[in-house]
């Protein structure tokens, strides 16, 4: 049955909305946002259990929900919070990974590689060359997603510390889920647990079609482990059009606030600095959107919690004044198909806010929290035995007689 059309244009160009991919995990209407399983994020958030005092649910019971269509009890929440304190542990060799990069490299280069290092310990691998029966793929899996994820909040932490702080290694509180670990080991007092939280439920998925989702999940369709698969997701992710642009808001914003010398801008003043952006030829970093077509409802999310917590914060009051200011104008100078704000407008203020001022980072998080949907989407890949992805190339000459062709 036909399900979909191709045309020359969407060849040439990123193979935009072609629709050739299969998730049940999560769905991306342009009007509505991201669904995790059938739910909005508001009801996600409204669904989920939390930790007893805390304003955002687990983490842990959103990666029950992703990998079972169902809203966890505490109980199997618990479950999951006891499994992932048991893995944590790193080898020691990881950080001899991380310590051999220098101290400018790139957090998400080590993050990847370190990642990678870990991979010998992949059951999938060991059961594969041991020639287990394809119907338990999925079983291996999910043990090395159960490790790894586990596993990531301690990585990303070491590295935070080892390339930007003192090197110390902080030792995961065993009392903590993985959202109040995290902020543990990072040093940052509360609320960063549910900075954490959030941040890495908002993060998880986005469809398959996206570049560190569909790399995810392209690696893994050649059976490469978990391990192979996460690695080669993050260098996507770590791209400027993809998760870089947290940084680049920040960036761009930190620029702002250097030429109005700490004041807030009128929005007259506001408005110039946009049109002064786009005049030299770059984008409005956070605005924008390959699939979205309104305010991302990350974004909302992120902009409740600000307004709760940092509002008389001066980054935020410029991040509400672009919310206002943005979308007319790039309404008005016409290229952009989505006008309104991305997930990225927002969340790296909220680091920032919270003490974690090297951008950089960013991407880190974003990436801790991508794991978790396209760890689950590996699991399902290996259970439903999704085939290897082999697309047909073709050659512009060839696209050119097509078109010819059809004239
Ligand atoms: N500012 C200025 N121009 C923009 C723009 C923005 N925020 N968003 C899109 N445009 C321009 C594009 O550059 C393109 O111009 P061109 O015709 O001269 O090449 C034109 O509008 C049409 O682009 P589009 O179809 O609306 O967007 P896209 O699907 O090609 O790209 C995205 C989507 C996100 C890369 C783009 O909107 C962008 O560059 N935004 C700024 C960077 C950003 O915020 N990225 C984060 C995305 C979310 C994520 O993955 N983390």
């Amino acid at each position: 049955m036909v399900i979909d059309q191709v045309k020359i244009g969407q060849v040439i160009g990123g193979m935009r909305s072609l629709k050739c991919l299969v998730t049940d995990i999560s769905y991306l209407d342009p009007q509505e946002g991201i669904r995790y399983r059938g739910y909005t994020l508001p009801e996600v958030f409204a669904k989920l259990p939390k930790p007893p005092g805390a304003e955002m649910p687990y983490v842990e019971g959103l990666l029950f929900l992703l990998l079972t269509g169902d809203v966890p009890t505490e109980s199997e929440v618990g479950d999951i919070v006891d499994e992932f304190k048991k893995r944590r542990v790193l080898p020691s060799h990881v950080y001899d990974v991380i310590d051999a990069f220098p101290k400018d490299a790139s957090p998400m280069a080590v993050f990847s590689a370190a990642i990678l290092s870990m991979q010998g310990d992949s059951s999938f691998a060991r059961l594969y060359r041991e020639g287990i029966n394809k119907m338990e793929y999925w079983d291996p899996t999910f043990e090395d997603t159960m490790d790894l994820l586990a596993k990531l909040p301690e990585v990303a932490s070491y590295i935070y510390s080892r390339l930007y702080k003192d090197g110390k290694r902080t030792q995961g509180d065993p009392n903590l889920d993985m959202g109040a670990n995290f902020a543990h080991m990072m040093g940052i007092p509360k609320p960063y647990d549910d900075v954490s939280r959030l941040n890495f439920i908002i993060h998880a998925d986005h469809e398959s079609g996206n570049v560190s989702a569909h790399t995810g999940h392209l690696v893994g369709s050649a059976l490469s482990d978990v391990y192979l698969s996460i690695s080669a997701m993050l260098n996507g992710l770590a791209g400027p059009l993809h998760g870089l642009a947290n940084q680049e808001v920040l960036r761009w914003l930190q620029d702002l606030v250097e030429q109005m010398k700490g004041k807030v801008p009128t929005e007259e003043e506001m408005k110039q600095f946009v049109w002064d952006t786009l005049n030299s030829g770059q984008v409005i970093p956070g605005f924008g959107h390959a699939v979205l077509r309104k305010t991302d409802p990350r974004y909302s999310l992120q902009r409740e919690f600000c307004q709760t917590h940092m509002k008389d914060d001066l980054l935020f009051k410029y991040t509400d004044m672009l919310y206002k200011v943005v979308p007319p104008i790039l309404t008005e100078q016409g290229k952009a198909k989505n006008p309104w704000p991305n997930v990225d407008a927002q969340s790296g203020i909220i680091h920032w806010h919270y003490g974690i001022k090297e951008y950089p980072f960013y991407t880190v998080l974003f990436g801790i929290g991508r794991s978790i949907g396209i760890t689950a989407n590996l699991i399902w890949d290996r259970a439903l035995g999704y085939a290897i992805e082999r697309p047909k190339s073709l050659s512009t000459a060839m696209l050119e007689e097509m078109a010819k062709n059809a004239k």
